[in-house]
């Protein structure tokens, strides 16, 4: 029997602006809406950032996701997994200071350093709402994601070891699936993983089908079943072919806002549980099943809901 296919739900991150979609959610009120109406379309993983209500800007704050994080964990049983990659500029104490303070079953670990390009964004749009929209964007011709093997050892003592959070290993390019295994080898994680393999960032590995299963096959060859449950995502129009195919090749699939705003090509979606609920036929149509939260608690082996800090 094929396993069930754990999808995870990206509900606002940081690599979006406002004026790119009225449907983004921003405040605290619409993350947590949408965080629930995603998890009730199928979603047993949402992928957590906060914004600034005011604007929309990305924020370290961690007052801000102890606005909507209550209400999530009362509404739904999925898990909860917050971001360390937090927003581009940030500081890597800025990125975690959330998920610090909330000590989630789930934070996000990225593992390599790299470009991050969001500038060609800029071309799309020619009036902004806010001014720090274009400024962000530009800004990121210029700027390194920081992920350094110290940036990542700390957040794996300070989450992992010291609060028993579990990771989604965030990773952009083949060479992130051998700092995983260097981290493995120095026996600071133990399986199983939950590897997101991420394609079309702009300074990652681009989404090319080859990639897609050339990334499977060294991810076998490193970590192994049943080590590791590989998850897929790919950002813009790539999102749902890459999660269709990743999930017929025995993946798991992320989908939400964070990654795209569309449905389908030119149309935006109108909320994170419209791509859910899409990414949820196309498996079901394939004759796979969706996991629930509990299924993806048992085998991601999560410390569970009642140890978190919200
Ligand atoms: N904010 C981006 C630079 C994560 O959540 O850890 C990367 C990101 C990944 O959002
Ligand atoms: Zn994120």
């Amino acid at each position: 029997m094929p396993k069930t296919v754990i999808i995870t739900c990206a509900i606002t991150g940081a690599i979006h602006t406002p004026t790119m979609s009225k449907y983004l959610p921003i405040t605290p009120g619409e993350i947590a809406d949408e965080a629930i109406a995603a998890a009730a379309a199928g979603a047993s993983i949402i992928h957590l950032h906060a914004r600034d209500p005011q604007d929309g800007k990305p924020t370290a704050e961690a007052d801000v996701y102890m606005e909507f994080l209550p209400a999530i964990k009362q509404s739904t049983d999925a898990i909860i997994n917050i971001t360390t990659g937090g927003g581009h500029g940030m500081s890597l104490t800025e990125r975690c200071a959330g998920a610090l303070c909330a000590r989630p079953e789930m934070a996000s670990l990225n593992m390599g350093s790299m470009n991050f390009g969001l500038f060609p964004m800029l071309n799309k749009q020619h009036r902004w709402t806010y001014e720090w929209e274009p400024a962000y964007l530009e800004m990121t011709h210029d700027f390194i994601f920081k992920n350094t093997y110290k940036d990542i050892e700390w957040v794996m003592k300070e989450l992992g070891e010291d609060h028993g959070a579990r990771f989604e290993f965030e990773c952009y390019d083949m060479g992130h699936l051998y700092n995983l295994a260097h981290f493995v080898d120095r026996g600071l994680v133990k399986p199983p993983f939950l590897i997101q393999t991420i394609f079309g960032v702009l300074g990652g590995i681009g989404a090319d089908i080859d990639n897609l299963t050339h990334v499977r096959h060294i991810a076998n060859k490193l970590f192994g079943e049943p080590n590791y449950e590989w998850s897929i995502l790919a950002t813009g129009r790539h999102q749902m072919r890459f999660g269709a195919t990743g999930a017929v090749l025995g993946g798991n699939v992320r989908v939400g806002l964070e990654d795209s705003l569309y449905i389908s090509k030119g149309r935006l979606a109108r909320s994170n549980a419209e791509q859910v609920s899409q990414i949820k036929s196309i498996i079901e149509d394939l004759s796979l099943e969706i996991a629930t939260p509990t299924e993806t608690r048992e085998r991601l082996q999560l410390k569970g809901i009642h140890q978190v800090g919200f």
